[in-house]
């Protein structure tokens, strides 16, 4: 049998990511019918997927189970596209497209857009709490509060909340890191940990050094991110371009320049790749999709 190219790894997970999204979303026809269809709106069928992606690639490393990665991917999307709705909402980004298509409160309305954000977020938890996550209750306990910790005003809220306090200032290089590692950097440094603790313990020492590949893979993300809306355009994006310009937000291309911002996310590139080589062939697609994250073109 062939190796599986990375491109076919990626397209194989992000459908079964699909089939597990679908199934662990409540179905259109049960009532309440219409926030129901409107949760499937803001999850099916869209996005890259990529922190599904590194669940996976983070429980190759320690030979987990897929079933029970799909479980933990489904949590960290289901985060994931909660955030985007509320973050589209007019009170914060007031965007009107999101992955190619109207955005939940456009669609639905701004109450509706509200509860699917509430009702993505705590099915998450509804799923990571699953008995067959894990064997052992209390490490099944620790990475409950871990995404809890990622989620909250510690990880992707408070990120958020820094954000919506900086329109207009100009934010140091420190001060814009802390603002991303906290609101982009917390889910994909918690996907890599979870997805890694689905499988055989790798040590502490093992856990440190991908928790330090998570940090950097979170900052090259959003980099990266920022980059895109500089540089790209609004169809091939799926959402708005160039937003962080007009709504006057520090981004990493606004205070470095793109051509040292490329230059920053090449570097960190390196510093994951650095350190998945010690994990041998076992990191082979988290280093692929490290490429991927800070080649990718939308
Ligand atoms: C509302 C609590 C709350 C948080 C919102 C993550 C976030 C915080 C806002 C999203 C807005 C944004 C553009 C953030 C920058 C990076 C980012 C998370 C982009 C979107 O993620 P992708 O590219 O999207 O993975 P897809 O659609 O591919 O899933």
């Amino acid at each position: 049998m062939s190796p599986r190219s990375f491109s076919q790894w990626m397209g194989d997970i992000q459908q079964r990511t699909e089939i597990a999204l679908d199934q662990a979303l409540p179905s259109a026809d049960i009532a309440p019918e219409r926030l129901h269809q409107a949760m499937r709106y803001a999850v099916l069928g869209g996005g890259k997927r990529v922190r599904p992606l590194l669940v996976h690639a983070a429980g190759q490393l320690a030979q987990a189970d897929a079933a029970r990665l799909d479980r933990i991917a489904c949590a960290l999307e289901l985060i994931h596209a909660y955030s985007l709705v509320h973050d589209d909402m007019p009170c914060m980004d007031d965007d009107a497209l999101r992955r190619g298509k109207p955005t939940v409160h456009v669609e639905y309305d701004e109450a509706t857009a509200l509860l699917v954000g509430d009702a993505l977020q705590t099915l998450a938890f509804q799923h990571i709490a699953d008995d067959t996550v894990c064997d052992d209750p209390a490490q099944q306990v620790a990475m409950i509060r871990q995404l809890a910790v990622a989620s909250g005003s510690r990880g992707m809220a408070g990120g958020q909340a820094i954000d919506l306090a900086s329109v207009g200032l100009e934010l140091s290089l420190t001060e814009l890191e802390f603002m991303h590692i906290h609101k982009t950097g917390a889910l994909i440094r918690a996907s890599i940990a979870l997805g890694a603790q689905c499988g055989h313990p790798l040590g502490d020492e093992a856990m440190a050094s991908l928790d330090h590949v998570g940090k950097v893979i979170g900052l090259l993300f959003q980099i990266v991110d920022d980059i895109l809306d500089a540089e790209a355009d609004t169809a091939t994006l799926g959402k708005t371009a160039g937003k962080d310009a007009a709504n006057d937000k520090p981004t990493y291309v606004s205070l470095l320049g793109t051509s040292r911002a490329r230059e920053l996310a090449e570097e960190m590139c390196q510093s994951a790749l650095d350190s998945l080589a010690t994990f041998g062939n076992n990191a082979q697609r988290l280093s692929e999709l490290t490429r991927f994250i800070v080649r990718r073109q939308f």
